[in-house]
């Protein structure tokens, strides 16, 4: 079989051993049968890293020398799962240092199992990032990821009895070995206490931040590897450490004071990752974390452009930031706030330089998820950004008005209402960063049209030129070459390895996939994985599930608007089926479905233990005799997600049409050859573009119908319940006994579906609206899969359409219609 190029000719696979062994005897005093795997996994990292230096080296000086516009990549998270595997891959050093392996007697797989998963984010937004940063380097651009080092990241998730239970996640234990600390660009970031005016000596009106409480600011920088073109580019995450090692007998109490809160406060700052996605934690600590994070990076991107150009005028001629949602909003500001007070810019000045050089990237239309700041909070932690805020609200409402006090048919008052930086004692973040950036950019065509149609409509019609869409990518690099080595090898067989860069190149597997032969390869590749995951799940959940079953795979954050409970709910509808008749024939399908909670989102939890306690019933149903199985795999995150992907037959993406924004988990199966159940939502649409409406499985309302029904406020789930005995039947069994003693565990679940108190509050998001829609669609699928090579044919489509779902081509789009990069040479 022609294998995926993974091995460079130039790598030293002598060098590369002799470098293990002697780490390993350097770090540990041992030899390498007396070390452990986590030893080797730290001694193989560092001789990684050793090659990677020297081409980190490289992309500076070539920087240096030809001088290229940078993008900053702004945002909280960063999703990057493990490096090591991917760091040998984008060496073109996976296959080399496999062969090492072997040679010493090593299982790479097992020393790859020894990093453990970095979870410096929620989920999409955050893994969107890291794939963004593949991409960048892969395409030779010079780019910055900005953000934080958290202490703690994404929980770890543990399912006792059903529940989840969050323990931290410690990921930092055994060190990073990829990680350097740069602590000669340590900043320091200042909150709190006033603002003092003065004329300087040049008569100069000057703004000082007095009695404040400061952190220090240390960067730690993680090499991001293009693939096989020797560009490393930097994320640089940010940790705190108290400013000054204060004296414990100092005098001055007063001093002694505030050194003791000083250190508090850096102790607190990097600590932890909030665990919410999509939904606001107003919380005094996030906006803290968000000012640190934004200044520090902020000052250095400032100060490093100082180092070899003259003119803070042209500032944005050489560097770009992306703002990744409202999160690094401040960014706005404090760039004002460093180019006036720190450069001497006027007002006008300062602003040209920071709109030309601020773009924003809204993720969602969730209204729980629009980020908004108490004024006073805002005002109190961040006093001299707060002026700032206020002048630039000030001048903006002043645009408003000269624009639409001559207009009849709009009300100057209703657009300041809805327009407003600073309205009803609240910043809106997304307002500032509209006002702020000369980009605004949604994430899937329809995400973009709702932005512009609806949610941000009147910032659409008075400003149009700043909105443009950028559907969402993928790297093929993590996602099918390190995910599914198998499948990546047969790809290259049959269309050569292009695709590794160039994703469309799998079109050319479309002539293939007509014929019988490779059908047959295909799905015993697929049936290889799903053994792979069968293992894994027997490993963790002490569950056996069937290789030949149908998997189909619902994992990505638990959400109400993502509709986990309308899949379970049909699981039970099956289960009820089957119960009834019991030569019910089907082919035997296993429901996988993997997913964290908020660990306040009650419901969310609930819905957990809801899927937990129906795997229970019908996994030990002698009556079903294996017909369906339920999974629930513990702690989904990048490095479990990988075998996920690979294995999938069905896709599941049935969110509430228009609330998924774009979804990227949907393009991961999708590359993989899963076939997408789902509805009209997000990039979902434009999968179905691209494999045609035949190779997928549509069900549901439409964006427009979801939204219409809201207008009008006459969607009425009770009518639905009484009329339909289907519906009644399958619902009820969330509080009849079937799935728990107390029947009362799921009323909750049950009440929000038919909330009888709030009718307005009942079934939010469709669920029993689509129900038949979803469970025709599902009958379908099992109708597929029973003919064989037609299943094949439309699960190679899948892969063979998915060219327009890289991330190289998302990038690019950045790079044409907003940043204007330019490309470097190596
Ligand atoms: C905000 C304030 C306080 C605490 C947490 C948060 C917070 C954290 C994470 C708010 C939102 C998020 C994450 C949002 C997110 O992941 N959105 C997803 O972005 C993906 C990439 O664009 C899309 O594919 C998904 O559709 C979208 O849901």
């Amino acid at each position: 079989m022609a294998k995926t190029t993974k091995t460079r000719e130039s790598f030293d696979k002598e060098l590369f051993k002799r470098s293990v062994l002697y780490n390993i005897k350097t770090l540990y005093r041992r030899t390498l049968e007396e070390a452990t795997p986590q030893q080797i996994y730290q001694a193989a990292s560092l001789a990684i890293k050793d090659q990677i230096i020297d081409q980190w080296m490289d992309t500076q000086k070539a920087m240096e020398e030809q001088d290229p516009k940078i993008v900053y990549y702004m945002s909280m998270e960063f999703l990057m799962g493990r490096a090591f595997g991917n760091n040998l891959i984008n060496l073109r050093a996976y296959e080399g240092v496999g062969e090492v392996m072997d040679e010493l007697g090593v299982d790479l797989n097992l020393i790859e199992d020894q990093e453990p998963d970095p979870a410096l984010g929620n989920g999409g937004l955050g893994r969107l990032a890291a794939c963004f940063l593949d991409s960048l380097a892969s395409l030779n651009y010079v780019a910055y990821g900005c953000g934080i080092r958290y202490k703690y990241g994404m929980f770890r998730q543990e399912i006792h009895d059903g529940y989840q239970v969050e323990k931290p996640d410690d990921w930092l234990v055994n060190g990073n070995p990829f990680e350097l600390r740069r602590q000669e660009y340590a900043k320091e970031i200042k909150f709190g206490g006033y603002v003092r005016m003065y004329q300087d000596e040049n008569g100069r009106t000057m703004f000082k931040q007095e009695d404040y409480q400061a952190v220090r600011a240390v960067p730690y920088d993680l090499p991001v590897l293009g693939y096989g073109n020797g560009v490393v580019d930097t994320l640089r995450i940010w940790d705190a450490e108290p400013i000054n090692n204060f004296q414990l007998d100092s005098f001055d109490k007063g001093d002694y004071q505030k050194a003791v809160e000083q250190e508090n406060l850096a102790k607190q700052i990097c600590e932890v990752l909030y665990p919410n996605d999509n939904h606001i934690a107003g919380k005094e600590l996030r906006l803290k974390q968000q000012y640190f994070f934004i200044s520090a990076s902020v000052q250095t991107a400032v100060q490093k452009y100082l180092k070899n150009h003259d003119d803070i005028k042209k500032f944005y001629e050489k560097n770009v930031f992306q703002l990744n949602d409202t999160h690094p909003t401040v960014a706005v500001a404090e760039l004002m706030r460093v180019l006036m007070d720190d450069y001497y810019l006027e007002w006008d000045e300062a602003w040209d330089v920071t709109t030309k050089t601020c773009c924003y990237t809204n993720h969602t239309i969730m209204a729980e998820a629009l980020e908004k700041w108490p004024q006073d909070l805002f005002q109190r932690l961040l006093p001299r950004i707060y002026q700032i805020v206020e002048e630039i609200n000030r001048r903006f409402n002043i645009e408003i008005v000269n624009r639409y006090s001559n207009d009849h048919n709009a009300s100057v008052d209703e657009k300041l209402r809805k327009m407003a930086i600073l309205y009803d004692n609240q910043v809106r973040m997304a307002h500032l960063a509209i006002v702020g950036s000369h980009s605004v950019n949604g994430v899937a065509k329809l995400h973009t049209e709702i932005l512009e149609k609806r949610e941000l409509k009147d910032f659409y019609e008075m400003m149009p030129e700043k909105f443009n869409n950028k559907t969402n990518g993928i790297t093929q690099r993590r996602f099918l070459m390190h995910a599914n080595p198998l499948l990546a090898d047969w790809c290259t067989k049959k269309v050569g390895d292009g695709w590794i860069t160039d994703l469309t190149v799998l079109k050319g597997l479309k002539k293939t996939a007509a014929t019988a032969k490779a059908g047959k390869e295909f799905m015993a590749i697929k049936k290889k994985n799903k053994e792979r995951l069968a293992k894994y799940i027997l490993q963790h959940n002490g569950i056996q599930i069937d290789p030949d079953s149908i998997y189909d795979c619902q994992v990505k954050r638990l959400h109400e608007y993502k509709r986990q409970l309308l899949n379970i709910l049909h699981v039970i509808y099956l289960y009820d089926k089957i119960k009834s008749d019991p030569k019910f024939d089907m082919p035997k399908e296993t429901f996988i479905f993997g997913a964290k909670a908020a660990a306040g989102y009650r419901i969310a939890k609930l819905t957990i233990k809801l899927i937990n306690s129906v795997a229970d019933v019908v996994n030990n149903d002698p009556d079903v005799n294996g017909r369906i199985k339920v999974v629930f795999i513990e702690d989904y995150r990048v490095s479990n997600a990988e075998l996920i992907f690979a294995a999938a037959d069905v896709s599941e993406q049935i969110s509430t049409a228009s609330r998924e924004a774009s979804g990227t988990g949907n393009m991961k199966m999708m590359l993989n050859g899963a076939v997408t159940i789902g509805t009209m939502d997000g990039a979902n649409v434009e999968i179905v573009g691209e494999v045609g409406k035949d190779n997928a499985f549509i069900f549901g309302m439409s964006s427009d119908e979801v939204i219409e029904h809201e207008r009008k406020n006459d969607y009425d789930p009770m009518s639905i319940y009484n009329s339909d005995a289907v519906i009644k039947k399958t619902v009820d069994h969330l509080i009849d006994g079937t799935f728990s003693k107390d029947k009362e565990l799921f009323r909750p679940l049950w009440n929000s579906l038919l909330n009888t108190k709030d009718t307005s509050k009942a079934d939010t998001y469709f669920i029993l609206k689509d129900f038949h829609s979803y469970a025709e669609a599902q009958s379908k699928v099992r109708k597929a899969y029973e003919d064989k090579a037609g299943w094949a044919k439309m699960a190679m489509l899948q892969t063979a359409c998915c060219g327009k779902f890289s991330s190289d081509r998302t990038i690019e789009e950045y790079v044409k219609d907003i940043w204007h990069l330019d490309k470097i040479k190596i």
